[in-house]
This record gives C-alpha cells, structure tokens and sequence, in this order.
C-alpha cells in the first residue's frame, strides 16, 4: 500500500520520519508502539473484508498522519497495522486521536511490542479453578448445552464431572466444575480440551478483583474534583453540564449498598454473580445486586481444595458502594460528599463477590449494562453508554471478554477500566489491556504517578486515585462482614479503583452535553483535553507511562462547547417515563456542599479544542444511522414501554 503514495506525500512523509527521529531521540525510555488496532463499525461498506481497500487506507493514513503497513483482520474484526515508520509514543498517541475523532471507528489502538494476547490464555492467577469457558463447534450442542457424548468426552479429560453449564451471551459454554482443580490440574486440562475436535477454544474463567486499597481514616478534602493540578478540574465543568437523569451510568462492580449519599441515584440492576461458592448471597443470579458483603475469612483462604483458596483474607470491601459514589453521590444534600456527576442515574450491576469476579461474569455484565441480551436475565431497562469497571485481574485479555467489549462498543457504550495497583505494565492486567477499553492509571494529589498504579502503552489518561498527599473521599459502610445498617459514612481509600470512576464521570458529563459521540470520539476528547503530567521529584507521570495526561473535566467540557454551536446537542429533559426518578434537580451553579476549597483560579479554556471536528464525506464521517442509533440509546429510558418496578432493590431496603 505504501508504494501507492505519490511522491507530494512520500515528501511529506520523508519530512515527518525526520520530525520523529529527532523526537525518538528526545524521549528517553518510551517503549513505543509497532502497530496498531482499528475496528471499524460493522454496518461501515468500505471496511469489509481481510484488507481494507487501498483508498480507505489512504484515508486512514491521512486521518493518521503516518504510512501503515497492512497485517489483516484478527478475531475481534479490527485491522492490523504496522507503523511504516518508527514513531514515538506521544505521536501515535496524538495519530490514534485523530482517527478517533473522525466518528468512523469502534476503537482505535496501540498495540505493545510484546503482544500478550497470542499467549494462549491457558492459566489462572494461581488460585483454583472453578469454571472452564468453551467454545464448541455447533454439532457438538443440543440446544444451548453441550450434547452428552461431547460432555461425557470433555469430562474425562477434566477429570472431573460438570456440575453445572450454561450459555454465556456471545455463544460459549460455561462449565461450572463438580470440584476445583489445582492450577496444574487445571493447565492440563485446557491442554487437553483443547486438542478435542469439538473444541474451538478453551480458558480457565479467570477472576478480577476490586482494585482499591485502604489507607488511614483521614479529614479530607475533595482535592480529586476541585484541585487544577492533581484533582480532575471540576467546578467550571459542572457549569456546563452536571450530568442527565436519561443517560445511566453502570457501575460493573460489587454491587452498591442505599448510603444516603447515593440516595434516589441508583436505579434496577442485576447480580450476574452465577456460582453460589462466590456470591455470599446464598444463590447463582438474581434481581437483587445489593452488595451482601465480600469478606474472605483465613479459614476460606488456606483449606485445601476449596474454592477460597489462596484468596487473600480481607473483611468488606463495600467496593462498589465506594466506586458508586466516586462517580455519583448526591450533590448539594447538605451532607457527605459529592460525585462527579450529579444527575445521571447509576445501574447497578454485580458481577464481584468473595474473592473478586469471574471473567464469564463480567463478560454478561458488561452486555447487559450496554442492553445487550443475556440468556436467563431480564432485559435491562437502563441500557448504558458509560460503563465503569474497576477491576483487574492477571493475565491477557480473553477473547470472549474482547468480544463482549466490542459488542458493548457497538452498541455505543464507551467502557473504561482501572489499570490495576500492581505497579506493572498495564498490558498483563484485564479489563484493562482489552481493545477499546479506556484502561485509567492513578495519579496522586501532586500529579505523580501513584505508587501502586500499573502504567503503560495502553493506559489512555490518568486520574485522582490518591497517594502522596492524600487520599479520595469515598463512601463506606462500617460492617466488617455484612452490611451494618446503621453504619453509613465515609472513609477515605487509594486506588485505581478511584480513578477509573473519575474518567468514567468526565465522560458521563460530555455524553450529558453532546449525546451524538461515540465511544472513540469521546476517548479523543478526553484524552486530547487532558492536562499535561505537572513536574514532580519522583514518581514522574509521562505520556507513555501514564497516558495523555490527568483528566481534566473543565477543559474537556470547555472543547465540547467550543464547538460549532450546532454540533452542541444537550439532552432535553428526559420526558415523563416510568422511570424511578433519579435524583433531585441540583442547583445549577453552586459547587457542592462538603467542599470549602476555593476553586482553581485558572479561567475555563476558551481557546479552539484541540482535537479535530469530524470531517464531511468519505469513510470517516459519522453516518446518519450511527448518529440515530447513539440518540436512539440516549433515548431508551424514556422509550420503554414496560411496567416499572417502582423501586430498586437499594430503596426497598
Ligand atoms: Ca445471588
Ligand atoms: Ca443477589
Ligand atoms: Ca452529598
């Protein structure tokens, strides 16, 4: 394809790989880039086939910037590309933004020199095995199972009987072993399926857990919102847009419990936690998503053979109820604290309990919290476009959770995910390292990076997840094992479990104010809006380290609204529904109550975005389907024609 260039653009070029040379030559210790990933949506009829078509390429090298070198289609559906030229981190990261922008792609991204996910996801996180996830060819099923001679086969190879199997969205079979196997045990068995002609692919449904950390009770301030160096800009955003009582948000996570200062927020969700060993609350799935408690006793931990083995001991977390809050706790209610985002109504979906969650789990989770259909679950009445994961969980990222990832995409669900606090490269950890995932590392007070945080390639932007100089306000129950009912307070906790939420509410403010981006439009918007990593004695936070820069949510909304004012489409108020109404109306201006600081003096930005305006004709407009379908899914709350429960399983309590 190269040689199709004519010779303005190899001049062109030939000027840029000098350009980049000398900028390789500056930035010490990147670890740059060598190709990268491109889906592009499916009803898109220039990007069919193994190869896009030499125009459609040229497009998209234009809209990169940079000469690529075709490497086919993988099994997610995106195009592989080599740089034709070496380039630095910031530049493909700025390249990637620009074809982001253009409307025309599910995701687009960089792809580390060393490619986890070839390496056959074989392995747990040394913990046992409960559950294997298969994929079969179609003959050896009946109905949604698996047909007995191709169960009695795959048994024996196991060596140990299916207690239970299902159907996961997307077509795998879930099969809950009778008894958990050893990590050798386990890594033979996959070996051995794996070579059964019924077999398409085999994996150990692996387990993520929460990813946040405790730290001394301490008086704080909201610095994360407020504060124009380490925190994420708040207080001139919210005079843009505070959020949008139609465009839930879903908090894929532990499940949240009614704290006061989430109360009128939370709206139905589900608990996709199917096996009873790890859901603490007595059964597989159900309606019920209220976080029972995920407490891991020492005894559970350390006896043979059970399925807490080698879990770390731990009392409750009250994860999800932490992450909720982050994101969305009531503003302007004279007490506690305040999310990023005052309005937007929160789903709530559990997909982790004792020991973290199962990757099958999450997987549905994720479908369902997009409004995609999942056997055996209710149809979710609040399909959302922001989904918040903070989790993370060893290993490469699963081709069935890939696949749930780009169906949530399709969908227009733009999905972010927490880098981890293993202090490692973010591209062994998942959520995270999945394709079109927005993975968020965490900064500290001072805009360092966070000493646990996990960093890399493929970390989009960083936010406030606490560290030197302080820690986040959150949300906490005081039960050390079941919830206390009287015990609603706030704590204070680090982690990349905190920042993640900060990122996903920046993005659940822009949707609120312009409905029409789609997943990888809003990624560029954030990311080129993000403010640059302030200099620090340690820790020092850069761009391929950390990604783009600290979220800032002033900046990102004051680039939305620089726009031509026509692009600028705030939500209406959503009509009258049979929706729970989620919360009051907040005060328009004011900043929220629990915060005494004064706010940043820098002036909101009025200068031009910096990321590009989709540009008219060709591929890389957004088409007129891809505009409806994301308003269509804005719309869905006010649309939908069943019953309402009349109250959450968080207000029934
Ligand atoms: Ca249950
Ligand atoms: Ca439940
Ligand atoms: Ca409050």
């Amino acid at each position: 394809m190269v040689e199709r260039i004519n010779r303005r653009e190899r001049n062109k070029r030939q000027a840029m790989a000098l350009v980049l040379a000398l900028a390789a030559a500056t930035t010490a210790s990147a670890a740059p880039p060598v190709a990268i990933a491109i889906r592009f949506h499916d009803d898109n009829p220039l990007a069919q086939g193994a190869a896009l078509s030499a125009s459609a390429q040229a497009e998209l090298e234009r809209a990169a910037g940079f000469p690529l070198v075709s490497q086919g289609r993988d099994g997610d559906g995106a195009f592989r590309f080599a740089f034709a030229l070496p380039v630095d981190a910031a530049s493909a990261r700025a390249a990637l933004n620009r074809v982001r922008a253009t409307g025309a792609v599910l995701y687009a991204d960089a792809l580390p020199a060393a490619d986890t996910r070839a390496k056959a996801a074989a392995t747990g996180d040394g913990v046992p095995v409960t559950a294997l996830i298969v994929v079969t060819r179609p003959q050896a099923k009946r109905g949604d199972v698996l047909a007995t001679p191709a169960r009695a086969r795959l048994e024996a190879k196991i060596g140990t009987t299916i207690a239970r199997q299902r159907l996961l969205a997307g077509g795998a079979q879930h099969l809950e072993l009778d008894r958990p196997l050893s990590p050798a045990d386990a890594r033979s068995a996959v070996e051995k399926l794996a070579s059964d002609p019924d077999v398409l692919h085999v994996e150990v449904d692996r387990r993520a857990h929460a990813t946040a950390t405790p730290s001394d009770p301490m008086f704080g301030q909201q610095w994360n919102l407020i504060d124009g160096l380490g925190g994420i800009n708040a207080p001139a955003a919210w005079d843009i847009a505070t959020g949008n009582s139609a465009q839930p948000v879903a908090i894929i996570d532990t499940g949240m419990l009614p704290h006061p200062d989430l109360a009128g927020r939370v709206v139905a969700g589900y608990d996709f936690i199917s096996d009873v060993r790890f859901s603490n609350d007595g059964d597989g799935r159900d309606a019920d998503p209220a976080d029972p408690g995920d407490w891991v006793t020492s005894e559970e931990s350390t006896t043979p053979g059970g399925a807490l083995q080698a879990c770390p001991v731990s009392n409750s977390t009250w994860h999800g109820t932490m992450v909720g809050g982050t994101l969305g706790a009531v503003a302007n209610n004279g007490s506690g604290m305040s999310g990023v985002n005052w309005t937007s109504p929160l789903v709530n979906v559990r997909v982790m309990g004792k020991c973290g969650g199962a990757l099958s789990d999450v997987a549905d989770g994720i479908r369902w919290a997009a409004g995609i259909a999942v056997p055996g679950v209710p149809a979710n009445r609040y399909p959302a476009r922001v989904l918040n994961l903070s989790m993370a969980g060893p290993g490469a990222c699963s081709p069935i959770l890939q696949a749930a990832i780009t169906e949530a995409l399709t969908q227009g669900a733009v999905i972010v995910a927490a880098a981890g606090n293993g202090n490692d490269d973010v591209d062994n950890h998942w959520p995270a390292n999945c394709n079109g995932v927005i993975a968020v590392a965490a900064t500290s007070k001072n805009g360092s990076r966070a000493f646990y945080s996990s960093y890399g390639a493929r970390i989009a932007l960083s936010a406030p997840g606490g560290g030197i100089g302080g820690s986040i306000p959150t949300l906490r129950n005081t039960g050390t094992t079941s919830p206390d009912p009287n015990g609603y307070g706030y704590g204070q906790q680090l982690g990349s479990s905190l920042a993640a939420p900060h990122v996903a509410g920046v993005l659940s403010l822009a949707l609120a104010f312009e409905a029409d981006l789609g997943a990888a439009e809003l990624r560029a918007v954030i990311e080129s809006t993000a403010r640059p990593f302030p200099t620090v004695s340690s820790e020092q936070c850069t761009t391929s380290m950390c990604g783009a820069g600290i979220v800032d949510a002033a900046s990102a909304l004051a680039a939305l609204s620089a726009r031509s004012p026509t692009d600028a489409r705030p939500m209406p108020a959503p009509a009258p529904s049979p929706a729970p109404q989620p919360a009051p109306a907040p005060p328009a201006t004011p900043a929220p109550e629990p915060v005494p600081l004064p706010i940043s003096p820098e002036p909101v930005a009025t200068t031009p975005p910096a990321f590009p305006v989709p540009v008219a004709g060709g591929w890389h407009a957004k088409r007129p389907e891809e505009i409806e379908r994301l308003r269509k899914h804005a719309g869905a709350i006010g649309e939908a024609t069943d019953a309402p429960a009349g109250r959450t399983p968080m207000s029934a309590r």
